[in-house]
């Protein structure tokens, strides 16, 4: 067990926490009479002021379509839209823009890859290794074309502290192994993955991998070259920057092979009846108009991120983990569900037999923002025999007070439903 944290030092010296929070406007606001604590920044992290900011400059005095127009503002757009790929890759350390898709998301991102990569090189008795910690948005579309390729699923299997037995892949992978898919840090238990492992894996059997990075990219600095994974996806949603946008990495090897995953306008260099010629990457990948705002956005968003600090970043939120884990597993009739020795900032609990949704609107009441229920990751709630948990995800906004506001409103429902 830790000692506890003395929360009134500070190990952090260019990090003034007040001047953090007032980047951000929700965060003072009030939520049933009482100041807001958000703690569901897994689901979705809070915006910035300078994003809220370049949205709204976007479409008072620069919204056009991209890619389209001759005129200054399309030109205008297009160069924004470009340059926020442009942060995206150096964000990734990719090789070249063309190996960034913008994608709606962490989901689309995954079922392009299913569909475009995947899918025709599967062939009846193939399988995909997946991870039994997986959010549905890295099993359903897996599942969607396993079916019809009458191919199969195997699941990578966890230990009771929700930590990934890796090595069992060995086991795993036989020759109609086609392709592997693993989440970096997990959105329901906060464990984080050793993904390198898992890659160098992957390679010796000349498997292709792809990484979840939904939860990562918000806690740390990724480096896809380093990784050499051959796919990485991840939300801008969750990383500060709007919803509705997010980004894909592929090797370009590989997304040259691929066909495009939908067809419109952009996407193409030349269509006849008789014959479409495909765009060059990335936007033989990118049909229709795009999420041009939400680029920018994402633009700035990680911008902003990085002008924190990776290091500051990681000092509160494991500070945070290390003071919340403390003081939640004093707490008699609470368990963690989740101890794995390598873990983001990430606390998930159940409170006896109190059902996730009623802790979860015990803590509203208590102004405490957290995401109650099986969080999209319903085989690893079976794993643990629980229909559900309450999660506390903290990002470098939150506090240590709030930590006790958590405490407290935790104690309370406690009080309530059990006397
Ligand atoms: N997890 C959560 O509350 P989208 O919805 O496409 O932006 O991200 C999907 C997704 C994929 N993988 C992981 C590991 C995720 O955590 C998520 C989203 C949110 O945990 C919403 S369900």
């Amino acid at each position: 067990m830790h000692q506890v944290l003395n929360k009134n030092i500070s190990p952090l010296k260019n990090f003034d926490i007040k001047k953090i929070r007032e980047d951000f406007p929700i965060l003072s606001r009030m939520v049933n009479g009482k100041p807001l604590v958000y703690l569901d920044n897994a689901a979705t992290s809070q915006k910035p002021q300078v994003v809220i900011d370049v949205l709204q400059n976007y479409y008072q005095n620069e919204n056009s379509n991209v890619h389209r127009g001759v005129h200054f503002l399309s030109d205008r757009a297009t160069n924004l839209y470009e340059e926020a790929r442009e942060k995206i890759q150096k964000f990734l350390n990719a090789k070249s823009t063309k190996e960034i898709i913008y994608v709606r998301g962490t989901t689309e991102g995954i079922n392009l890859v299913a569909n475009s990569f995947v899918k025709p090189r599967l062939n009846e008795g193939d399988n995909i290794i997946v991870s039994l910690m997986e959010h549905h948005a890295n099993v359903v579309p897996w599942q969607l074309v396993c079916d019809e390729k009458k191919a199969k699923i195997k699941i990578i299997p966890i230990n009771k502290k929700g930590e990934l037995l890796v090595d069992s892949l060995h086991g795993l992978i036989d020759e109609k192994t086609k392709f592997i898919s693993v989440v970096h840090i997990s959105n329901s238990l906060g464990t984080i993955n050793p993904i390198n492992e898992a890659i160098e894996i992957a390679h010796k059997n000349n498997i292709p991998i792809l990484i979840d990075g939904a939860q990562s990219v918000c806690h740390g600095s990724v480096d896809v070259q380093k990784l050499d994974c051959d796919f990485f996806v991840f939300s801008g949603h969750k990383i500060c920057g709007p919803t509705g946008i997010g980004a894909l990495y592929g090797k370009e090897k590989w997304l040259e092979e691929m066909p495009p995953y939908q067809g419109g306008g952009d996407m193409i260099l030349q269509v006849t009846f008789e014959k479409t010629i495909y765009n060059d990457l990335p936007y033989k990948f990118e049909a229709g108009t795009p999420n041009i705002s939400g680029a920018i956005g994402l633009g700035t968003a990680l911008d902003y991120v990085q002008s924190i600090g990776y290091e500051n970043l990681h000092t509160q939120e494991n500070l945070l983990l290390k003071y919340a884990t403390e003081k939640l597993s004093k707490i008699d009739k609470v368990q963690i569900i989740g101890t794995a020795d390598n873990k983001a900032s990430i606390v998930s609990f159940v409170m006896a037999d109190i059902h996730a949704h009623d802790v979860g609107t015990i803590l509203d009441q208590e102004g405490v923002a957290v995401r109650a229920g099986h969080h999209c990751t319903q085989p690893v709630m079976d794993y643990f025999g629980v229909p559900g948990t309450a999660r506390a995800s903290f990002s470098f906004y939150n506090t240590l007070e709030e930590v006790d506001i958590l405490e407290d409103a935790v104690k309370k429902g406690i009080k309530i439903f059990l006397g």
